[in-house]
């Protein structure tokens, strides 16, 4: 590959032509393979290669250039069009679910970084190399999308090795933290309940916000230790926080899509809770709404045996996904949060006002309790009271704190 590309660049000067170097790679790809065998996973990519060499048109050539990435090189006189065109068409050849003889229909999908010459580069390795950096960015922002490389991107690159490599670290020491921030009954506005979130400060990158390393930890497999570290520690502190706030406190705890898919998941979670001591009634789950409506079709089975065991199922940032209500209902979750976006509309923006209320009746016909998130004003508090909701989550109330702050708030409460 790499020669055709120096070759179509030399050439390119004659003809008026322009070159794009696309790198496709299949996502998550590791788990076929883990899931159902290396075998399986090269008569997988086989029928991908198949499919990525039926969109040969005149100036493109396709090489396999790793494990699971191929290489797409592209000669035309409108070099931008040309690639629109090509990213459209490699979304649709992997539209179909893979088809394997005595084996489920496989989704897969793919994501595309995109290197123009001559700005993003002016040989094959660094066009090739700039490609793929895009196509790691296009990764990080939703699987099976496309990126074009911009020059900051090997900047962002370059820090997130270094960030990973430094996570690793402190995963290994036990560094990241749990916050807890209050839910609150409002009813009687007393504490309920507690939301863990994660925390990390590293001494080289200061501190790093979960929605940087969370992403970072899925991608490079750092998830499952990192979840044990901080579940480990958040079920040991819930236990003396039901010795503070009583026994019908909770914590709620995140978990993401990616961590779903383990077949031992739920044994893994009662063991965490049982070690620590925590019943698992006190436990609750909180999942997006994407995660629950996940296309793995582990995921609703898995649910189901942390559903029978006896853990509470929260349905997180509600509003922003597409459910099946019927799917909801099934799932047997006792509570659902109205995302804060809606929250912070209250008051100001009548169309949010009446998705908010809509969500609060849709949650309780579904006899499932509301917590709202986000919630910075007494306005908004009392709007959601009237409206029925039961709990609520917010600035108003507390930011999230170290274990320490949270127990105090024990003589203090919320107001
Ligand atoms: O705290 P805030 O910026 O704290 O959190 C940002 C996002 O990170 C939230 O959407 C939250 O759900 C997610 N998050 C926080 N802690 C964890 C965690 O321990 N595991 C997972 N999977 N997500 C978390
Ligand atoms: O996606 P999830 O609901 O898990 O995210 C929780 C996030 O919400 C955390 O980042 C937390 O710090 C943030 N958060 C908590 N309370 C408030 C609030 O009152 N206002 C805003 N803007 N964010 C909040
Ligand atoms: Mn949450």
């Amino acid at each position: 590959m790499v020669q055709n590309i120096d070759n179509a660049i030399a050439s390119i000067a004659s003809t008026g032509q322009q070159v794009a170097v696309l790198v496709c790679g299949l996502d998550r790809f590791q788990r076929i393979n883990a899931s159902l065998s290396y075998p399986v996973g090269d008569r997988a990519l086989w029928q991908i290669g198949q499919r990525l060499g039926k969109l040969a048109i005149k100036h493109l050539q396709i090489a396999r250039i790793g494990g699971d990435q191929f290489a797409l090189l592209l000669r035309s006189t409108d070099p931008d069009k040309a690639t629109q065109r090509m990213l459209r068409a490699i979304q649709r050849s992997v539209a179909r679910d893979i088809k394997l003889a005595q084996l489920p229909p496989i989704p897969i999908s793919i994501s595309t970084g995109v290197a123009r010459h001559p700005i993003d580069g002016d040989n094959a390795e660094s066009l090739l190399s700039n490609a793929e950096t895009a196509m790691y960015r296009a990764k990080r922002q939703r699987r099976g999308d496309s990126a074009f490389f911009s020059a900051e991107d090997n900047v962002k690159a370059h820090r997130i090795l270094l960030l990973e490599s430094d996570l690793r670290r402190a995963i290994k020491l036990g560094e990241p933290e749990v916050f807890y921030q209050p839910i609150v009954r409002l009813r009687d506005r007393r504490i309920i309940g507690a939301e863990a979130l994660a925390r990390w400060y590293s001494a080289e990158h200061g501190q790093v916000p979960p929605d940087q390393f969370i992403p970072l930890a899925e991608e490079t497999g750092l998830i499952r230790p990192l979840t044990q570290v901080l579940l480990n520690r958040a079920a040991h502190e819930a236990v003396q926080m039901r010795q503070g706030f009583g026994p019908e406190f909770r914590l709620a705890f995140n978990f993401s899509a990616s961590q779903l898919d383990q077949s031992g998941f739920a044994r893994q979670v009662f063991a965490h809770l049982s070690a620590a001591g925590l019943p698992r009634e006190a436990f609750e789950m909180e999942l997006t709404e994407s995660t629950m409506m996940s296309q793995d079709e582990r995921v609703p089975e898995i649910l189901r045996q942390l559903r029978q065991g006896g853990i509470r199922l929260s349905i997180d940032d509600f509003g922003t996904g597409f459910s099946s209500l019927a799917y909801l209902h099934e799932l047997d979750a006792q509570s659902l949060k109205v995302d804060r976006r809606f929250v912070a509309q209250l008051g100001h923006d009548a169309a949010g006002e009446r998705i908010t209320e809509s969500i609060i009746a849709m949650a309780h016909a579904l006899n499932m309790e509301v917590i709202a998130e986000g919630v910075e004003t007494t306005e908004q508090r009392d709007w959601l009271a009237d409206l029925g909701c039961e709990y609520a989550q917010g600035y108003l109330f507390s930011r999230p704190r170290p274990f320490d702050e949270f127990m105090e708030l024990c003589h203090l409460g919320v107001g």
